[in-house]
């Protein structure tokens, strides 16, 4: 899958895409993410990229021309056809259903506003879809197109190692994750459960569906309506309000 991310400040992208995960999977050639300096695309001697509001007022919007000459560059360079993405505080609101299916796309063109806005203009002409990471304001929309790329990549095939993978199609599906535990044993006189040691997988599998429902029961209860419960799902809930009644002593 491909990227190209539209920006005036492509710099930022440098440290979050050459480290771990994306570092490997673009080393692999499984993705291929490019950044595009809009300015490069400017057409006067100071390489003008925004510009005061037409009908006055404070703040600065960036220039139709130079994004739009971008967006076609970007377009040509490319075999393969690509959704075009606008970050945008008034797009909808980012969730996994959203970046399972942009997973399935062939590449994605990304453009990131900064400071007010943009010229309209780019919405009307090129924009299939206005993206947003959640309800606080930011300064730009470049690390939302980080969190964008990052959520997508790893569902992309190779990108994840074989140790990650089955993080993707979790057992755990729409539920928080339960604990995880890792050597010593004992530590600043806090155990690890029992359980966990005692090589009873059964029993383990059991307790981390327990927790997970626990967690999700006492954190996340809007999760817990969105997801249809199985038999054993529905028995370890009934059990984990019962004891948090006080109606079972362990
Ligand atoms: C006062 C009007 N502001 C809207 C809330 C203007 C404005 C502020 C900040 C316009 C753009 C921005 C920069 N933010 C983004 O470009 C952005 C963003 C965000 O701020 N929050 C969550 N998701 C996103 S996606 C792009």
């Amino acid at each position: 899958m491909f990227f190209d991310i539209l920006t005036l400040f492509p710099e930022m992208f440098k440290g979050p895409f050459s480290e771990s995960i994306i570092k490997r999977a673009r080393k692999n050639d499984i993705i291929d993410i490019k950044m595009i300096n809009i300015r490069d695309f400017a057409e006067d001697k100071h390489n003008t990229a925004d510009d005061a509001p037409y009908g006055g007022g404070a703040g600065m919007v960036m220039k139709a021309g130079p994004i739009y000459r971008a967006w076609e560059n970007a377009q040509n360079e490319r075999s393969q056809n690509s959704k075009t993405i606008l970050m945008s505080p008034q797009g909808e609101r980012l969730n996994q259903k959203m970046v399972n299916e942009l997973s399935r796309e062939a590449g994605l063109t990304i453009i990131c506003g900064h400071y007010e806005g943009i010229d309209e203009r780019i919405r009307d002409s090129i924009v299939d879809q206005e993206i947003s990471i959640g309800d606080y304001v930011l300064t730009g929309g470049e690390l939302p197109a980080m969190i964008l790329v990052d959520s997508i990549s790893r569902l992309i095939n190779g990108v994840l190692g074989d140790a990650d993978s089955c993080k993707k199609d979790s057992f755990y599906n729409g539920l928080l994750e339960h604990p995880h535990y890792t050597r010593p044993r004992k530590l600043r006189g806090l155990k690890v459960p029992d359980v966990l040691l005692s090589g009873n997988h059964q029993k383990i599998e059991r307790w981390r569906k327990k927790e997970s429902l626990k967690r999700t029961f006492e954190r996340r209860k809007d999760l817990l309506e969105a997801k249809k419960l199985s038999d054993e799902e529905k028995e370890l809930l009934a059990e984990i309000k019962s004891e948090l009644k006080g109606e079972v002593d362990e």
